[in-house]
């Protein structure tokens, strides 16, 4: 096992992965930028690097910067924890040069995976139902009416490159066809450097679940079952879930399964998402795969009992995984909601700042991962979620009613937050029913 890691991160992950490094006895260098000098969480690292100035590409994304701090710190290793650094294989690469142990899997996985065309391919021979479109990138206009009329319109324009929605567009006639078609490569090419598109049937308000995976060194691949996260507005996740709420046991073992057979054939290795669509048939979808820990793992923690942190370094330090399949059993029911400095009211509109009082939710089957406290300041530079308030509870209807005790408790003083705007959600119909799809929130108050 290792003796010391670097984190490349901050907030709440980077205080979620000391936890964990404490926990196994290992020693944690932390780093941060000017923004996050003097973050009361830095303290509970063993050392603390300045890597730059406030912006995320002068500082958390400046590679030979973290690896200089590597260095210094003297690390075996470096978790990367979501965002910043953590998908980029050029990264991945450079740790491993620089015989660092890079918490997660390897740059060519890590590659293959990022692709979202060779993903979906992989996927097709995995044997895992992809969206009914062409059958790989698109080259011209003439290709993309042709397969549009094999599948039928309306169709979903996606760049391979793209993620998290950037670089989509949805056509409904040969015209918007043609034209998204040239945006979405425009877009694609100015973002990620890569024009190259793919099309798919459009599956009108989808379910997004996803898969946790966790696969070891030595062949060994487990999934932790699933996580609803349709609660979304702009691609952005509000409300994470587990398990999915009505999706019958049959189609979950075979999404489950799915994921698994993927990763496997992926060579793939670590903790990683496979991300599905599901549609108001129950027929479910391959969509792309998040190479890295993510925000809302806490719900697959509180069902399954593992610790993904903990997990991640034991099979980057080469341990073999300690269960099996038929021992990871789902337990109740887990609430994710996502606490961010941003005002409702106005769009969603980030709320930077300080916070001047602050009282936490506790109590049986609460959790809070946070770092921020009274007197904290949010700075402006970085995405705002400010903490994830986590409930467990036996039953779907029991998690839904700690979740709004908690919420009810939490107390922010001094900037605005997303909190009682999930209690108008955890407390809408169709939340309760569990019937929300990814359109839900835009559609029930345009926001
Ligand atoms: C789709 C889709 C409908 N049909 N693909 C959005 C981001 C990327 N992860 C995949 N996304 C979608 N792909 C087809 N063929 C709808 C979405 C989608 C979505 C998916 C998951 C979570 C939230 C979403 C919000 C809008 C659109």
């Amino acid at each position: 096992m290792y003796n010391r890691i670097l984190i490349a991160n901050r907030g709440e992950i980077a205080l979620r992965i000391i936890r964990a490094c404490r926990e196994l006895g290992i020693e944690t260098v932390a780093i941060f930028s000017e923004a996050d000098r003097g973050s009361a969480y830095l303290e509970l690292a063993d050392e603390a690097y300045c890597v730059g100035p406030a912006k995320s590409s002068q500082s958390y994304l400046k590679i030979d910067q973290v690896i200089s701090a590597a260095e210094v710190g003297n690390v075996e290793a470096i978790h990367p924890g979501y965002g910043f650094l953590a998908e980029n294989a050029h990264f991945n690469e450079v740790c491993r040069s620089c015989n660092i142990d890079f918490i997660g899997p390897t740059p060519d996985a890590m590659q293959r995976l990022g692709d979202k065309n060779q993903a979906r391919n992989l996927a097709r021979e995995a044997g895992v139902p992809v969206v009914p479109g062409s059958g790989d990138l698109i080259q011209d206009d003439v290709e993309a009416v042709r397969v549009a009329h094999e599948i039928g319109f309306p169709v979903l324009i996606k760049a391979t490159a793209g993620g998290g929605g950037k670089g989509m567009r949805v056509a409904g006639n040969d015209l918007a066809l043609k034209a998204g078609l040239s945006q979405a490569r425009a877009e694609a090419e100015a973002a990620f450097g890569n024009a190259g598109v793919y099309l798919e049937k459009y599956i009108e308000r989808p379910r997004h679940v996803e898969v946790q995976i966790l696969a070891d060194q030595h062949g060994n691949v487990v999934h932790l079952y699933e996580r609803d996260c349709s609660t979304q507005r702009r691609h952005q996740k509000l409300i994470e879930e587990s398990p999915g709420p009505n999706l019958p046991e049959a189609t979950r073992q075979a999404i489950c399964e799915s994921a698994v057979r993927l990763v496997k054939l992926a060579g793939y290795t670590n903790a990683g998402t496979v991300e599905f669509i599901v549609d108001q048939e129950h027929n479910f979808y391959f969509i792309e795969v998040n190479a890295r820990i993510q925000v809302e793992h806490p719900v697959t923690e509180m069902v399954t009992g593992i610790d993904l942190i903990r997990s991640q370094i034991a099979v980057a330090a080469g341990q073999p995984l300690p269960f099996r399949q038929e021992d990871i059993r789902p337990r109740g029911v887990a609430i994710e909601c996502r606490i961010n400095a941003e005002d409702p009211q106005r769009g969603f509109q980030p709320c930077p700042g300080r916070i001047e009082q602050m009282f936490v939710p506790g109590g049986m089957g609460i959790r809070f991962d946070s770092h921020a406290h009274a007197g904290y300041v949010v700075p402006p530079y970085y995405d705002s979620m400010i903490g994830k308030l986590i409930v467990w509870q036996p039953t779907r209807s029991e998690a839904i009613a700690c979740m709004v005790r908690a919420l009810d408790e939490l107390r922010i003083k001094g900037i605005s937050t997303t909190a009682d705007f999930h209690k108008k959600v955890l407390c809408h119909s169709s939340f309760v029913e569990g019937s929300v799809d990814t359109t839900f929130v835009e559609r029930t108050w345009l926001s």
